[in-house]
């Protein structure tokens, strides 16, 4: 089955008033979105809910992360039952600022992205390298080496459930031969790293991309443009 271009906006630790949150609906709600793209907004949890009533239907919500247990005293954690729950079909997990600024271990990740699967939760699964470790030629390794406790712990009709954004789009091989080449074949890669409307088009036309996670500029009206790429 061919595999639909995703395009994730992550939102961040954005926007920081409603005003700016009604004027993100009001230009997705207002757009000429591409039909044949699975678009994605993951806002801070806090508006996850509004949003997600807000919003048209053809735009889904994300979390931007999420614990592995299901309740308890876990203070400031949301667990991926509650979002089921509020009705939130995807969750952001493992992304590069809670690997680098939470410490969040590739382990974490792998046992979060199990929870997340089994509470009925769609995981955009990051991985991906620093500069230090691009700079040493450690990509591969380091991506592997991030991929594996999930291979570990998925089975591999999971990996339906899965989208993954790396910086890099070789990582097909890896899973045709740690997963199966059915897998590798189906599981949606996306490209995560600074994407604009700018660049869009050409990462967008790369074998093997099927489509973004977009940082800051998901919070512009160019997210528009970049939903749009493939047009
Ligand atoms: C970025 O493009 O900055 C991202 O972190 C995407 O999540």
């Amino acid at each position: 089955m061919a595999r639909k271009f995703f395009v994730g906006g992550n939102f961040k630790m954005n926007p920081t008033s409603r005003e700016q949150k009604k004027a993100l609906v009001k230009v997705l709600n207002e757009a000429d979105l591409d039909p044949n793209v699975e678009v994605v907004i993951a806002p801070p949890a806090i508006y996850l809910i509004p949003l997600q009533d807000l919003l048209r239907k053809e735009v889904q919500v994300a979390a931007q992360n999420c614990y592995f247990k299901s309740s308890g005293a876990f203070t400031g954690e949301i667990s991926p039952a509650q979002l089921v729950d509020a009705g939130v079909p995807y969750v952001i997990l493992g992304h590069s600022e809670r690997r680098t600024l939470f410490h969040e271990t590739s382990e974490l990740v792998a046992q979060k992205t199990r929870a997340a699967i089994d509470a009925g939760l769609r995981v955009i699964l990051c991985v991906g390298e620093t500069l230090a470790e691009r700079e040493a030629e450690r990509t591969k390794e380091v991506v592997e080496a991030q991929l594996a406790p999930v291979v570990a712990t998925l089975k591999k009709d999971d990996w339906e459930k899965v989208v993954i954004a790396p910086a890099h789009a070789d990582i097909r091989a890896f899973l045709a031969s740690a997963v199966a080449p059915e897998v590798a074949e189906s599981v949606r890669i996306i490209y995560g790293g600074s994407v604009t409307a700018a660049n869009s088009k050409e990462l967008g036309s790369q074998k093997d991309v099927d489509g973004f996670l977009v940082g800051g500029a998901s919070l512009k009206p160019e997210f528009v443009d970049i939903i749009n790429t493939k047009r």
